[in-house]
């Protein structure tokens, strides 16, 4: 052999060893979905639940974020996790309520009494149990996240009593839940993934919609609707879903480390998710947006009281409903 031929050869010998080494040391990422962008504290935080992974893994799993809804809209992301199409997702539970009945009771209106009570249900058995109930339905829940408290704003006026309610176009998720939460306050539900409601905003397709404070920030929402009107009438959590059909083909041993880190990654990201919901209230205040306390909450609590008996309708709901509501 030529000293040029044996040279080649040993250098894609080498090359080898190294894309064997690469592989050994990364063997796969996890795509995991977000609609929101880069920078907001759900993808900050399954990107650190990726590093502890990595690390406790020892190198053999990561996750990659797919964030600004690069992979779709959140009903399309239940669809690709349930086809194994899609390894994981972050998502917010009124999106999973017509999937996972149990998500439902995270949603109801004033079910949680602050953010405190709200994380002491979801750490507990109740937070275990709905997490688990995903399983059949080909989703294994992971985790819960912190969404704070979502709030309704206005294009046209500001909204202090549920009268002021009466006939707006509200976009929703797309959620029945959400649907006849709407509807309880007397005005119009507007169905549509998050990625449309700018334009609807805009154009006057709604006169409203609903969220927390960084996502009214981030979607640039607050641009189009400047009255925050604080309602405060839902704190449905977002929650870290795994493909069942991915999940069941790795060893026991492997699933339990995804589950840790997921768990793990939680701390940080309420540290990440307190931090941006003050920062965020201080950009659209900058901004010139009119925060608007609302009169009377019992007001609102009991509007939205009817969609209790419609929607937390099986002995299974109500129980979940009545541990909430016992957790001191
Ligand atoms: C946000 C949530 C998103 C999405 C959005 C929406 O608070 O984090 O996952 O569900 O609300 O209203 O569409």
């Amino acid at each position: 052999m030529s000293n040029a031929i044996h040279k080649c050869a040993k250098a894609r010998w080498v090359l080898a060893i190294c894309a064997l080494l690469s592989f050994a040391v990364h063997a796969k990422d996890f795509r995991s979905a977000d609609v929101h962008p880069t920078d907001y504290p759900t993808v900050g935080a399954v990107r650190y639940m990726g590093k502890l992974l990595l690390d406790q893994s020892k190198g053999r799993f990561g996750v990659r974020v797919y964030p600004s809804g690069a992979l779709g809209t959140e009903k399309d992301n239940i669809e690709q996790l349930k086809i194994g199409a899609l390894d994981m997702m972050r998502i917010n539970v009124g999106v999973l309520n017509s999937v996972v009945p149990e998500t439902i009771v995270t949603v109801l209106p004033f079910v949680f009494r602050s953010t405190e009570h709200m994380r002491k249900v979801l750490d507990g058995p109740v937070g275990d149990e709905i997490l688990a109930s995903m399983e059949s339905q080909g989703l294994i829940g992971l985790a819960f996240y912190d969404s704070g408290s979502r709030s309704f704003y206005t294009t046209k006026k500001p909204v202090t009593n549920v009268a002021d309610m009466k006939g707006l176009k509200i976009r929703v998720q797309q959620s029945d839940l959400f649907v006849a939460m709407i509807e309880a306050l007397g005005a119009n539900p507007t169905p549509m993934p998050l990625g449309e409601v700018y334009t609807a905003l805009k154009t006057g397709i709604v006169d409203a919609a609903e969220n927390n404070w960084p996502s009214y920030e981030s979607t640039r929402h607050f641009e189009a609707a400047k009255f925050y009107n604080q309602t405060e009438h839902s704190l449905a959590p977002e929650v870290l879903v795994f493909s069942k059909k991915v999940w069941d083909k790795l060893p026991k041993e492997d699933q339990a480390l995804i589950r840790k880190a997921a768990k793990e990654s939680v701390p940080h990201m309420r540290k990440l998710w307190d931090e941006r919901e003050v920062k965020s209230r201080k950009v659209v205040e900058a901004a010139g947006i009119k925060t608007v306390p609302v009169a009377n909450k019992q007001e609102f609590i009991d509007a939205m009281k009817p969609v209790y008996a419609k929607f937390a309708n099986t002995p299974k709901l109500k129980d979940l409903v009545k541990r909430i509501q016992e957790t001191k």
